[in-house]
């Protein structure tokens, strides 16, 4: 149920996801002449949806044709004006090759599907700063209105060498004025990529339109950094006279050392260049996020395409305010058919159960594992709380713990585990008696095939693991992409997987202990999922290209993308 792109493409970036007369719309950095990167082919590609689940392709909504685009369509967003209008804000690279931001407008508003934008000549609408360098000038968010009245919106940009979020104006989304004080900036960063900055309830699971402010209003702040090519964020105060913003945690730590790498995680794993948008009809802020590949080049020419979109999670903040919650949308359900299910289980020190009976290549697992006794966890020293990549690596699936590694064994190849691809926890004790818990995903066997990456991701869970006496895993397996869930959706993990076996025999799910203890499994459920429709061409889409182009429409778009 992966969108990724289609024959022949490369799909990276999440662009403009909006919800719009009773549709989703999802945009995406797209290069629709080959499964590899090349800056200069950039489009806008478009895909539709009623569901979040099933997906339609539509034509490219912006390729690179214009002087202020030249060199390629990169990401942006899309606004929907008070008269109901959609606009897209998006960075072209112009011809003489620098950044700049442009609109486009829908050029039939009425069509639901919003298959045709305009791009007016009086673009761009934000040419490039004297200070600010040609090639990081990019990413405007989505805007948003102030008390005054004003529209805003938020841009990466390094300016005077600072990797730095700007802030727009504009009183008619044509004229735009930069804000003097940058709503963010952090010392010695890089270029904060893909700025995304919304607001979310204090109190439950609501999303927000994205110019809601107030008392019981937060918001968050999310960056995605190229230097570690991930995605961090923070919850903090919007200032909507100043236009600058103040992370909470920083204001803890006594401020002054506030830096993105400080920041939370959006996912622990293989996932970057996150959005979100909120979605009216539901009342949710939703994420996408890019998941791009991690086997070699030769690999992606072969199989034809390369990049997928994340299952589309909502979001919200935690009841501590500390943190986000993320959790695949309810819709996902609708894919769910035969299931298994373990009840009031106890998996003793070194079992291994197999959870029979559905198809574990496209499978959705939810599971609670119950600790009798923290007694027997293992010592950490503090300052490995920094690495949790490498501590799993260390600490690997296979590593005999006190309380844990326990968890899932999933795309497995079967009884031999020759490729499996376990996700898991570990408890340690602290220095001063406390506790923490470690969620690893561990590809180190994930695949048998040469020239794949086979990486450890690690994330702590911040959860009170000696009040709760338990931890809750939510798991997401589609062929090649695995989506992990930890603590409720604290933390997250996305892992890319390429096992061998799959192509030619089922693959299997487990359910694992490597403690000294036994650990209890009070419920575990997972169920198959069946496959969705997405991208696929509608009729009349195939037609029109047909004639236009005189090849056949299947050449280049596959009709249905479960791979
Ligand atoms: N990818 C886009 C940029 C963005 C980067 C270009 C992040 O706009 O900063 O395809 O992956």
């Amino acid at each position: 149920m992966q969108i990724h792109g289609n024959d022949g493409s490369l799909l990276a970036d999440p662009n403009g996801p909006v919800y719009y007369n009773g549709m989703y719309h999802l945009f995406y950095q797209y290069n629709p002449h080959g499964a590899l990167w090349d800056v200069g082919n950039l489009s806008w590609g478009h895909s539709v949806s009623g569901d979040l689940v099933n997906w339609a392709a539509l034509g490219n909504a912006l390729d690179p044709t214009a002087p202020f685009d030249a060199n390629g369509c990169a990401s942006g967003s899309v606004t929907i004006l008070p008269d109901g209008q959609p606009v897209i804000l998006y960075s072209g690279i112009d011809a003489e090759r620098r950044q700049v931001q442009n609109i486009a407008l829908p050029k039939n508003p009425r069509d639901p599907l919003l298959r045709e934008w305009t791009k007016p000549s009086y673009n761009p609408v934000v040419p490039l700063p004297a200070d600010v360098s040609a090639d990081n000038f990019r990413d405007p968010t989505t805007a948003w209105l102030g008390r005054d009245g004003l529209w805003r919106f938020a841009i990466s940009a390094v300016a005077t060498g600072v990797g730095t979020t700007l802030v727009y104006r504009s009183a008619d989304f044509l004229r735009w004025e930069r804000n003097a004080a940058p709503l963010h900036a952090s010392r010695d960063a890089v270029m904060a990529e893909c700025p995304d900055l919304f607001p979310v309830a204090a109190r439950g699971a609501e999303g927000l339109d994205t110019s809601a402010r107030g008392p019981g209003v937060r918001h968050v702040l999310k960056v995605s950094m190229p230097d570690t090519l991930q995605d961090y964020y923070t919850v903090g105060r919007y200032d909507d006279e100043a236009d600058t913003f103040t992370p909470d945690e920083d204001v803890a730590r006594g401020g002054g050392d506030d830096d993105y790498r400080s920041w939370r995680r959006i996912d622990h794993g293989h996932l970057y260049a996150s959005k979100t948008f909120f979605d009216a009809r539901k009342n949710r802020r939703v994420l996408w996020a890019w998941v791009n590949e991690s086997d070699s080049e030769a690999d992606d020419v072969a199989r034809g395409w390369s990049g997928l979109q994340s299952f589309p999670r909502a979001l919200w903040l935690d009841p501590a305010g500390r943190q986000l919650l993320q959790w695949p949308v309810e819709e996902i359900e609708t894919l769910r058919r035969g299931r298994a299910a373990l009840l009031g289980a106890e998996v003793e020190s070194g079992g291994l159960r197999e959870i029979g009976g559905i198809a574990g290549s496209q499978a959705d697992v939810d599971v609670v594992f119950e600790i009798p006794s923290l007694e027997r966890a293992e010592g950490l020293d503090g300052n490995r709380l920094l690495d949790a990549d490498a501590l799993c690596g260390e600490k690997g699936a296979s590593v005999q713990g006190g309380v844990g590694p326990f968890g899932l064994l999933v795309m497995a190849s079967g009884d031999d585990l020759r490729e499996h691809t376990a996700v898991f926890f570990r408890v340690f004790r602290l220095l001063h008696g406390e506790y923490t818990v470690l969620m690893c995903t561990d590809l180190t066997r994930s695949s048998t095939k040469a020239g794949v990456y086979r990486p450890t991701h690690g994330g702590f869970v911040d959860v009170d693991i000696e009040k709760d006496r338990s931890i809750s895993l939510r798991t997401l397996i589609d062929h090649s992409i695995v989506e992990s869930f930890g603590g409720g959706g604290r933390t997250c993990m996305t892992a890319r997987v390429y096992p061998e076996h799959a192509a030619t025999s089922s693959s299997h799910l487990y359910v694992f202990n490597n403690g000294s203890d036994a650990v209890r499994v009070p419920k575990l459920e997972a169920w198959e999922l069946a496959p969705a429709s997405v991208n696929v061409v509608p009729e009349q889409e195939e037609e029109e290209e047909e004639e236009e182009d005189g090849l056949a429409a299947s050449s280049n778009m596959c009709t249905s993308s479960v791979y």
